[in-house]
């Protein structure tokens, strides 16, 4: 591939900087392009571009006109399908396969579901009794926050950054978007389409760079950004909650997990086996709900291990291009470098590897591309680091337990709760179990089931607020009671 430039998408204009940072593609980790990093001058004006927007032809706009154009946003995208497509792959090294099926579909169906929903939803009416015997009228509107602060994570960018512009444009809001330093494509590629179907310059904004003393820390810390929407490690959260504390701002975090699949005796087995070793290596393993402790009761450990190897060892590790491939590279080459250090680190707390561990043998300039094995372990005390600890790479560790309550306790037992996945044919125990997962999505004999209708969101350190259907609208819009004396 030959590499290009990726620019700053501001006021409908794409904007050039002073300062390049490298684009590499992690099959082969090779260059593939030059990001201008938006500094201080860059993010006030996608800042100030966004409001004139709000208070422009964005602001001004009816409804329907709006859910228009994010109809024709979603038309567009689904007719350069294949150009986001090459983007995305190019920066994640993903197999196309599951970017058909998974970022792109779902990067364009995030405008249209919460379009539809924002043109349907309605607001709460009370009628109330006053002593003069004429009553009063109260009834709740609702308006756009403002300028929205959008920071994304690099493990699905269009997707979990649509997840976010979405909900956010179809309550009349403006966005200043902060992509991913590994993944700035889609979000550049968007400006293109946002021109193309006349969606107002200053709307949709993107800003490149990095997050300590670059465009994500200008962009939190920016005064007249009115709200802040984030997706990452729940230590940048705690940073952005930080940064959102100065002018009282509104914040929504969705953060990491170490999510926990329960795996019941009375299974079908068979489900069991493909739904986790989806969860545990989907997306190399880079999926925030993804599994990384597995817990299986004990009738079924040693024919479920035996078949989690043979699965994994049957994935072929490939390119994005390759229809066979079932597992791409990790993002970079940092984070193989941290998932292959969590490899020796389970090897000294004294983990039985099942398979994996190590870096796969790739031919030719793949050997310098940023892959790592499908990985199983067993045999690691709960205190290990490897269980307690988010790595996010294609591992997992299967544990035996042999009480409901003994695994919910195991279960439990953790920082996070983003997700759970249960499988069981007893329904009263799923529902059980369920409910007293500490978590925010509880799948049962599902895993990433989503219906954009329901909430999404983390437990404890997973997160703070819900994404989602009208959980959506509570963080993306201001509700205003207006109560009438007749
Ligand atoms: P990250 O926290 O390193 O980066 C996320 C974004 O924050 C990037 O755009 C980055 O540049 C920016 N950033 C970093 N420091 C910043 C700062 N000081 N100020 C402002 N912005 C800053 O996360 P990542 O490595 O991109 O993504 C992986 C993590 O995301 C994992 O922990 C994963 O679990 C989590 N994740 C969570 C969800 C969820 O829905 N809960 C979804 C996807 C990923
Ligand atoms: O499907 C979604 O809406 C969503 N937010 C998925 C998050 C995946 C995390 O990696």
């Amino acid at each position: 591939m030959v590499a290009d430039t990726i620019l700053n998408f501001i006021d409908g204009e794409y904007v050039a900087t002073g300062k390049w940072f490298d684009n590499r593609t992690p099959t082969t980790n090779a260059l593939i392009g030059q990001v201008a990093e938006a500094g201080k001058a860059e993010v006030d004006a996608a800042v100030a571009a966004a409001r004139a927007a709000l208070k422009g032809p964005w602001g001004k706009m009816a409804l329907e006109k709006r859910v228009e154009l994010l109809e024709a946003l979603v038309a567009e995208i689904n007719h350069r399908f294949d150009e986001f497509l090459e983007a995305e792959c190019a920066d994640t090294g993903k197999p196309k396969s599951l970017a058909s099926h998974i970022d792109i579909p779902r990067g364009a169906a995030n405008f249209k579901v919460f379009a539809d929903m924002v043109k349907n939803v309605s607001n709460e009416f009370f009628e109330m009794a006053t002593s003069d015997g004429l009553g009063a009228l109260n009834y709740a509107t609702r308006s756009p926050v403002g300028v929205v602060g959008v920071i994304c994570p690099w493990n699905l960018p269009l997707l979990l950054m649509t997840w976010k512009v979405g909900p956010a444009l179809a309550c009349g809001n403006t966005v200043v978007v902060k992509p991913s330093e590994e993944t700035p494509r889609t979000a550049a590629l968007l400006g293109e389409v946002m021109n193309k179907v006349g969606i107002p310059k200053g709307v949709y904004n993107v800003v490149h760079g990095f997050g300590p003393n670059s465009a994500g820390e200008f962009l939190t810390s920016h005064p007249d950004v009115n709200a802040l929407t984030f997706t990452g490690e729940t230590r940048t959260g705690e940073i952005i909650m930080k940064a959102a504390a100065n002018g009282s701002r509104p914040v929504s975090l969705e953060m990491g997990g170490k999510n926990a699949a329960i795996v019941f005796a009375d299974c079908n087995f068979e489900a069991a086996v493909e739904g986790t070793l989806r969860s545990a290596f989907a997306n190399c393993g880079q999926v925030c709900l993804g599994t990384e402790r597995v817990y299986v009761e004990r009738q079924i450990f040693d024919r479920f291990v035996a078949a989690m190897k043979a699965g994994a060892e049957q994935m072929k590790i490939g390119v994005p291009d390759d229809p066979a491939t079932g597992m791409g590279p990790l993002i970079s080459k940092e984070h193989q470098n941290k998932v292959l250090s969590y490899c020796r680190l389970a090897m000294e707390e004294g983990a039985t590897v099942v398979t994996g561990g190590g870096v796969p043998d790739m031919p030719g300039e793949l050997k310098n591309g940023c892959w790592v094995q499908p990985t199983i372990w067993t045999g690691l005390p709960e205190t290990a680091r490897v269980i307690k600890e988010e790595i996010f790479g294609p591992v997992c560790h299967i544990a035996p337990f042999d009480s409901e309550e003994e695994v919910l306790a195991k279960a439990n037992d953790n920082v996070y709760g983003l997700s759970t996945a249960i499988w069981t044919t007893n329904l009263a125990r799923a529902n059980r179990v369920a409910q007293k997962m500490e978590v925010g999505i509880a799948w049962v004999n599902s895993w990433f089931l989503r219906d954009l209708r329901t909430p999404f969101g983390g437990a404890k350190q997973s997160g703070i607020g819900r994404e989602g259907g009208v959980h959506s609208l509570e963080f993306y819009t201001e509700l205003k009671n207006v109560c009438i004396k007749l």
